[in-house]
């Protein structure tokens, strides 16, 4: 059986909703779309001081067969590329941030590409979408379930939208 993965979307720039709109439309051509959470607002979590609230949401995909965890994160930033995404300084303003949560449960150690993402388990703008999409969803490596991850992080910078994708 196909594995499935978990992306997490996060714009701040050039109308964030249109960009996680066309970007989860993007996501569809490269697998079987099985579930995406609401979009939340959310407060910016580092970075430089002044940057505008994000749209953060996560989509859930069971990817091609010809897909490997590298090859799906190249066309993920294919799709960042095609929408205008520059890295010009570490966790600044973005227009696309597409990000790799979980592969199945593989672990990979890589600096070009770490699954479980790293920093997850601190972030309540990937934690709270995907504790809504997914709540049975467990960490491979620590056991630990997302929804009881969530109730231990401050949400207060994070708000369900009513914005419908
Ligand atoms: N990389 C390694 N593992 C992965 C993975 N699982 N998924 C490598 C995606 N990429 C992975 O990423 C830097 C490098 O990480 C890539 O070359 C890739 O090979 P990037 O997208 O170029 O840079 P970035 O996103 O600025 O850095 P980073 O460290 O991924 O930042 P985060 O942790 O994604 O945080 N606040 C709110 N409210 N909402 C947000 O969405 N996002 C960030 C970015 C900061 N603050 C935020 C938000
Ligand atoms: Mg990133």
């Amino acid at each position: 059986m196909s594995k499935v993965v978990y992306v997490a979307l996060g714009s701040n720039l050039a109308e964030p909703f249109r960009q996680l709109r066309s970007a989860k439309l993007e996501l569809e051509n490269m697998g079987k779309l099985r579930g995406y959470s609401s979009l939340y607002r959310t407060a910016p979590v580092g970075g430089p001081t002044g940057q505008d609230d994000y749209l953060n949401a996560v989509v859930k995909l069971e990817p091609a067969a010809h897909y490997d965890p590298h090859s799906f994160l190249a066309d993920l930033h294919a799709i960042e590329r095609r929408h205008g995404r520059t890295r010009l300084e570490r966790w600044g303003a973005r227009t696309l941030d597409l990000d790799i949560l979980a592969w199945g449960d593989d672990v990979i150690e890589q600096q070009s590409l770490s699954v479980p993402h790293p920093r997850m388990l601190e972030r309540a703008f990937v934690l709270v979408p995907l504790c809504e999409l997914e709540p049975a969803w467990t960490h491979p490596v620590t056991g630990q379930k997302v929804c009881e991850l969530v109730a231990e992080l401050d949400i207060s910078g994070i708000v369900k939208t009513n914005l419908a994708w």
